[in-house]
């Protein structure tokens, strides 16, 4: 079996101060992007930051940022519509309009750490009806069980396409913990043939990217999700993060998906979807 693996070099919270390898200019995004993908990723999960680090939506940065992946390798491109915590859903939602081949969506607001991330229920469907139109597949990022109940009610009104691909993210302070129980549980509940992956936030990346991968699930690696390599040990960028994730999905005997096939699993099995 195939495993799509998502590099994901740059979250919505940390800074150089944290790991002085975190990827923030466009230049290093693009770095970090096409090493991972020379790594194994085919896809991209992106954050955009403006030149103080600080998590932006500016458009103008966006399209340089993909501009200069695209330019050097082509793997698909994911824009995080979560973007930060301080960028308004208004500036966040405007970023599918660079017509990336998937985004992000956040179906529901919560805590997040010290801050809150607002995703209220009329926003959220109406980024989910824009990014319906321009043919844009959604990522589907649940942080709690009712997070999934959230997607099946957008799926119900025709937002989403049929075929559902989730993120079940695990550790984020306001969201489910980091246990493998919990991760059980969400996979049980999704609906079948749905597309998921783990998003293991913080000391438990390793070991619950691994359980998700026996359990037959993608993969995601990064330095958005953490910042070291095993403990005490930051990472010298999301390239070690990305070998660690093939080589673990190769012992239990994957395939790593390359670029055309991700495309066949994610996209063309989903052309007709909505
Ligand atoms: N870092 C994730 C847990 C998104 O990209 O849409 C939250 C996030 C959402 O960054
Ligand atoms: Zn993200």
């Amino acid at each position: 079996m195939s495993i799509v693996l998502t590099v994901a070099p740059t979250g919505p919270i940390a800074t150089k101060s944290d790991n002085p390898n975190l990827a923030t200019t466009p230049e290093e995004i693009a770095d970090a992007v096409v090493a991972a993908y020379e790594a194994g990723a085919s896809v991209a999960h992106i954050h955009l930051r403006d030149e103080d680090e600080r998590p932006t939506a500016d458009l103008s940065i966006g399209r340089r940022v993909i501009g200069l992946v695209s330019d050097r390798c082509p793997i698909l491109i994911q824009l995080s519509t979560g973007a930060g915590l301080d960028v308004p859903f208004e500036q966040r939602e405007k970023l599918v309009e660079l017509k990336p081949a998937m985004a992000t969506l956040n179906p529901c607001s919560m805590s997040f750490g010290g801050g809150e991330f607002l995703n209220p229920p009329n926003k959220v469907r109406r980024l989910a009806a824009r990014m319906r139109d321009l043919g844009i597949l959604p990522e589907l990022e649940i942080y709690d069980t009712g997070h999934l109940e959230a997607c099946l009610r957008l799926r119900d009104e025709g937002l989403l396409p049929e075929k559902l691909q989730f993120s079940i993210v695990l550790g984020v302070q306001g969201g489910m913990a980091a246990t493998a129980d919990n991760l059980i549980h969400m996979v049980n509940r999704l609906p079948d043939k749905s597309i998921w992956q783990v998003i293991a936030i913080g000391r438990a990346n390793a070991s619950l990217t691994a359980i998700g991968l026996a359990l037959g699930g993608n993969a995601r690696a990064g330095l958005e999700d953490t910042l070291y390599l095993r403990r005490n040990e930051l990472s010298p960028g999301s390239t070690p993060l990305v070998e660690r994730a093939v080589r673990v999905a190769t012992e239990l005997g994957h395939e790593i998906a390359d670029v055309a096939e991700t495309r066949r699993i994610l996209l063309q099995s989903n052309a007709k979807a909505f």
